[in-house]
């Protein structure tokens, strides 16, 4: 049997009679272009994606529609457009893909994303999802665990992405101080302000938005030179802000700052905030990985003093997209601040164990069952696995940054070993390098990484992220979360750029 015999269609798979061996003859075909799709991934030899413009697409490519119609397609041109599908997309496992903070295609997450799929379950209760809602607690216990908090105190929800998670963070503190906003709203509160770094994510002060706190009521503490907040300042923002009848309640600490991979220094920001009774809310989103790592979990000590922590696996331990989790220190203020009783999902007299329902504790009421891929992930790794992914990592960006300094052309943004495995860095054309130090230059420079970066694109050599920051014109970041990568691709990252960079 084969889907290329004209005329099959959705009304031929399973659950239609007698199509047992045609469902199986299109899944197969499916895991083909996947496997091939796979193979190619992991071959540097294969562009990183084979870039079009948003209005080829639209308008389509080569037989390839993106349009709907109202009639059925047959299962032979369905496969035709999950090949271009991936044809037109971005091979992030790609060992030259250094773009984003989640990458790397890791084999045995993906056959749980497969399997998550295929149960094609809600993780709001114990009843539609069993195994996947204990499967869950394990998880957040291991994780509380390994922030050092005890499992019986704690609580925590997976949820989809960082910035989700960092809302649920201040959400709870907003609740922990004022319970009776739950029902009456903003009204009843002050004006309460929180505290983040200068380089803390931008999901804090869009948090601030949804919440009804305001982005004006986010307090940008300053940082040092190597993008850490500093807790002087931190104070000094607290104290003023009371002088000016504010009300402090929050602080975010950054374990892992996106672009420059700084860490907060947690325990004197722990100490602060109990003097000032204020929640403590840790975003390891990004460093969060490095706790599994006995040679760099250190960079996160006091940890264990915050009330809450993001923490995403879907970044450093690799775990597909998207695997994000809220962990709250205090068990029971997540559903308190949450709970809404639904009637028809969360009957009080089922015949299990209701604590298993965990949905009431999310502000979403459908949910993503997150947990398996990264559950199955770890069981094919133990903890070890991840620890040595991420170890190599750390030793990779000591090697990139030991052969950046060694070239002239080539500049750090902070001529220091990296503290994590991020590493910024400009590339000066050799016209650059005679103009003085100045604005004339920095206009200049400015425009080389994305230049750059748009000739990589073009040409899907490799990809690598770039931005400025503060007075620092636009830099390269370079960040080591894919376990393809290797030495020699990072060598050929640094002759790519000058190959197309020397001239402009
Ligand atoms: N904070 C979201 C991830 C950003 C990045 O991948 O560069």
């Amino acid at each position: 049997m084969d889907v290329k015999e004209c005329g099959y269609s959705l009304a031929n798979l399973l659950p239609f009679k007698d199509s047992k061996d045609l469902t199986k003859c299109f899944l197969l075909q499916v895991a083909n272009i996947l496997l091939h799709y796979i193979k190619k991934t992991f071959d540097v030899k294969t562009k990183i994606l084979d870039f079009h413009h948003p209005h080829q697409l639209l308008e389509g490519l080569d037989g390839f529609n993106l349009e709907l119609s109202d009639h059925p397609e047959s299962l032979e041109q369905l496969l035709v457009d999950c090949t271009d599908t991936l044809k037109y997309g971005v091979k992030t496992g790609h060992p030259r893909f250094f773009n984003q903070l989640s990458s790397g295609l890791d084999v045995v997450g993906l056959a749980g994303e497969w399997l998550t799929a295929t149960a094609n379950t809600n993780m709001f209760t114990y009843e539609i999802a069993p195994v996947f809602t204990v499967m869950e607690t394990i998880l957040l216990k291991k994780m509380y665990e390994i922030i050092g908090w005890g499992e019986t105190e704690a609580d925590g929800i997976f949820a989809p992405g960082g910035s989700i998670s960092n809302l649920y963070g201040i959400l709870v503190a907003r609740y922990k101080q004022y319970p009776e906003i739950k029902r009456q709203g903003m009204t009843v509160l002050p004006c309460i302000v929180l505290f983040v770094s200068e380089q803390g994510h931008y999901s804090v002060k869009k948090a601030a938005a949804i919440l009804g706190i305001g982005t004006d009521n986010v307090i940008e503490v300053k940082c040092d030179e190597r993008g850490r907040m500093i807790p002087a300042e931190l104070e000094k923002n607290i104290l003023e802000a009371k002088r000016k009848g504010q009300t402090p309640f929050c602080v975010v600490a950054t374990a892992g700052s996106t672009v420059f991979g700084a860490f907060d220094p947690l325990h004197a920001i722990a100490d602060i905030c109990e003097t000032h009774r204020l929640w403590m809310h840790v975003d390891a989103a990004w460093g969060g990985g490095l706790l599994l790592s006995r040679n760099y979990s250190s960079k996160l000590n006091g940890i264990e003093r915050a009330n809450s922590v993001t923490w995403n696996p879907h970044k450093l331990m690799g775990v597909p997209l998207q695997c994000s989790a809220i962990l709250i220190r205090e068990k029971g203020l997540l559903e308190a601040c949450n709970q809404m009783r639904a009637g028809y999902l969360f009957q009080p007299d089922k015949l299990y164990n209701v604590d298993f329902d965990t949905g009431d504790k999310t502000i979403q009421c459908g949910r993503h069952v997150d947990v398996f891929k990264l559950w199955l992930m770890w069981k094919a790794k133990g903890t070890c696995g991840f620890e040595a992914q991420i170890d190599r990592y750390m030793e990779l960006a000591k090697y990139f940054y030991k052969v950046l300094k060694k070239k002239d052309n080539f500049k750090l943004v902070f001529d220091a070993e990296p503290e994590f495995t991020n590493v910024c860095f400009w590339y000066f054309p050799p016209r650059l390098k005679h103009i003085p130090k100045g604005c004339e230059r920095d206009q200049e420079l400015q425009k080389i990484a994305p230049k750059i970066k748009a000739q990589m694109i073009e040409e899907g050599t490799a990809m690598i992220s770039y931005q400025p920051c503060g007075d620092k014109v636009n830099f390269f970041r370079m960040v080591f979360s894919n376990p393809a990568t290797r030495r020699a691709d990072v060598d050929y990252l640094i002759d790519e750029i000058e190959r197309l960079g020397k001239d402009l």
